[in-house]
């Protein structure tokens, strides 16, 4: 299979991009398959990316906050590992006895609705003002440095670790197109026009908010916790739990309250599946060695 790809690296680009494109559409079909699958009842489906060689059992911090919210409604889920983005292309999306949720937010709501869980928000209208704006600020504006540091920049980027599951031959076929499409994203959200100075003073005052809110609260409203905890721990474990000193990994070791809330919510609610996560991501790698 490599000769295959030296063979196509040293074509025509246009009859390369065709082959690449069938043979990438190929293989995205044959992991779309897997959204086939044989659903039971009363089981949560979450249909997310991975498994990775991240640090991480989800690489993506919507889908680690949909497994959080279910280990909290303590509702039985699996998650299956696909491309398959869903009619919103986006992930993840999960299915619930007959039904596709789409979107992390409509899928913590709705859920919470069907399974009681409202104990999760808040309810004084104030409070209730505060956890909306922390959540859609990590989930809109703190998401970015994640996929920058992660996809772009050329010191801190993990790239290679999204495909140690996919077959060695697909990944010089795939990867550049995937790469594109994030590297558009992040030019579009803004986060790859700022100077680094820049970028670095924003993740600084991000992380200065977080840490202030927190304070010295076990959770961001006391001590249960809420939907905006659900985010918070989400994005923020994503960004630690890395080998790698990206700047916001390095703003959130210089809040001593971020690092031991991550390190706390990961203990009470990953304290299994966190290491388990990662033993699948070897096995799967080196099957796909063996490809
Ligand atoms: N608002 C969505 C955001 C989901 C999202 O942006 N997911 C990313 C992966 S982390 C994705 O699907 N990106 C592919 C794309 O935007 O094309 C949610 O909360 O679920």
């Amino acid at each position: 299979m490599d000769q295959i790809v030296t063979f196509l690296q040293n074509q025509n680009p246009i009859a390369i991009a065709a082959v690449a494109a069938a043979l990438a559409g190929a293989y995205f079909l044959k992991t779309k398959k897997k959204s086939g699958y044989k659903y039971e009842k009363d089981i949560v489906y979450v249909i997310a990316i991975g498994p990775t060689d991240l640090q991480v059992p989800h690489p993506s911090p919507f889908a680690l906050k949909v497994i959080l919210f279910l280990k909290l409604a303590n509702v039985p889920y699996k998650v299956i590992y696909s491309m398959d983005r869903g009619e919103r292309n986006k992930m993840p999306y999960v299915y619930y006895n007959g039904e596709h949720i789409y979107d992390s937010h409509f899928i913590i709501k709705q859920l919470a609705k069907k399974l009681n869980m409202t104990n999760l928000f808040q309810t004084n209208d104030q409070e209730r003002a505060n956890e909306i704006l922390i959540r859609r600020f990590i989930d809109e504006a703190v998401y970015w440095p994640l996929v920058y540091y992660r996809w772009v920049d050329e010191k801190t980027n993990e790239t290679h670790k999204f495909f140690v599951a996919a077959p060695k031959w697909i990944v010089p076929l795939i990867k550049p197109r995937l790469l594109a499409g994030v590297k558009n994203q992040c030019y579009q959200a803004g986060i790859s026009r700022y100077t680094e100075e820049e970028r670095v003073s924003l993740i600084n005052d991000d992380m200065f908010a977080l840490s202030t809110i927190l304070g010295n609260k076990t959770y961001l409203f006391g001590d249960q916790i809420g939907y905006s905890d659900i985010s918070m721990f989400s994005m923020l474990a994503e960004m630690w739990t890395t080998d790698i000193p990206t700047p916001a990994r390095n703003a959130i070791l210089t809040h001593p309250n971020l690092v031991e809330y991550i390190e706390r919510i990961k203990t009470k609610y990953f304290s299994v599946d966190w290491d388990q996560s990662l033993t699948t991501t070897r096995k799967l790698k080196n099957k796909s060695k063996q490809q």
